[in-house]
């Protein structure tokens, strides 16, 4: 029997043609003779749009934007009148609304088994400071890091940037806490910079995190599975400027990825476990890119796990299985079948006692 795929892609976000690209180099490596393809589209307005089952190949991004149909109610996703009962969906979104665990949870209520993170871990993904409390829970190696909420900063900013400077110093990077936003980011190396720079980061959300600045190589790993996550070879993310916007860092043409990074096979051993501590720490599934800062004398700080990477055949997540001896069209069967089996794991649980 086929895999019945729904494929949930575009959405309410800056990340929208994103998505729709990602979306379309995922059809073209399924393989049609053992899923049926059922593109789901949301609009720039938040209109759920159900195409029509695929039955041949797409070329065009333009072919998966459906329009002029009815919209749907996401809730009927997975109702019994019509025959639209899907095995999984594959949810290809980000930001707000795509990543923070708000679809993974439409998906949970609705009882539809989906690829990758759940709604513990999407959410707790997407918030800088709850990610780096549970690593820090998990005895995981980081930069140092203040974060504070908007009331907080607007009461007493000589405090806050008193408590910086203490136990962070300069250079230190001010962000948003919302891992959604690729804006608001800046380094700051005096008082008057970090004063700019949380004005800056409070227009893009209530909590802002300041992180230590450290000398360090961008190393990051893949991790796929469930309960026994395995890790890909590792890469290294090298800018030829400075980047602290997450979007140019990964965009840019003066970003180049080296796989497999240049590190020890001690250095590569010490990351592996770190990739898969974080894993476990957030109680991932599916999959999660890990990224490390490395420094010269050796030492490892886990930075982030993103529980969305980039997923073209061209971003490092799927770059790095590729160097590990899985290709895009394997790693993607893979992810369907973590899902499906993290979902007959979910039906073992007992609900009435
Ligand atoms: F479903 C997976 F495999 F878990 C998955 C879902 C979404 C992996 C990676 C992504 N990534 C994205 O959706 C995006 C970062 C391309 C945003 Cl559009």
């Amino acid at each position: 029997m086929k895999t019945k795929l729904g494929l949930l892609y575009g959405g309410k976000s800056a990340e929208h043609q994103v998505s729709m690209q990602t979306a379309l180099a995922v059809i073209k490596a399924l393989d049609i003779e053992k899923y049926d393809i059922h593109p789901i589209y949301i609009t720039e307005e938040g209109d759920w749009m159900n195409g029509p089952k695929l039955t041949g190949p797409v070329q065009n991004v333009k072919e998966l934007a459906f329009s002029g149909e009815s919209s749907v109610s996401p809730l009927a996703l997975n109702s019994a009148q019509d025959e639209q009962k899907f095995d999984v969906i594959f949810p290809l979104l980000h930001g707000p609304n795509g990543e923070d665990g708000t679809v993974q949870g439409m998906l949970e209520l609705i009882n539809l088994p989906y690829v990758g993170n759940g709604v513990l871990a999407s959410s707790a993904g997407m918030d800088k400071v709850i990610m780096k409390n549970l690593f820090a829970q998990a005895g995981l190696p980081q930069v140092g890091y203040n974060w504070f909420i908007r009331s907080e900063w607007e009461s007493n900013k000589t405090a806050a940037c008193e408590k910086v400077e203490s136990e962070l110093g300069y250079p230190c990077f001010v962000k948003p806490a919302n891992l959604g936003s690729s804006v608001g980011i800046s380094k700051a190396v005096n008082r008057d910079e970090l004063m700019a720079a949380f004005d800056e980061a409070f227009q893009f959300d209530r909590k802002v995190i300041v992180e230590e600045g450290v000398i360090a190589r961008e190393v990051e790993i893949g991790v796929m599975g469930n309960d026994t996550p395995e890790c890909s070879v590792a890469g290294e993310i090298i800018a030829k400027k400075d980047f602290y916007d997450y979007k140019a860092k990964y965009e840019d043409e003066d970003t180049v990825m080296v796989i497999p990074a240049e590190v020890t096979e001690s250095e590569y051993k010490m990351l592996s476990e770190m990739a898969v501590t974080s894993f476990k720490a957030l109680d991932c599934s599916g999959l999660v890119r890990a990224d490390f800062f490395l420094t010269k004398d050796g030492k490892a700080y886990i930075n982030e796990v993103n529980t969305m990477p980039g997923f073209t055949p061209y971003s490092m997540f799927p770059l790095l299985w590729k160097h590990t001896g899985v290709e895009y069209p394997e790693l993607i069967e893979r992810l369907v079948n973590l899902a499906k089996e993290r979902n007959d794991e979910k039906q073992k649980i007992k609900y009435t006692f």
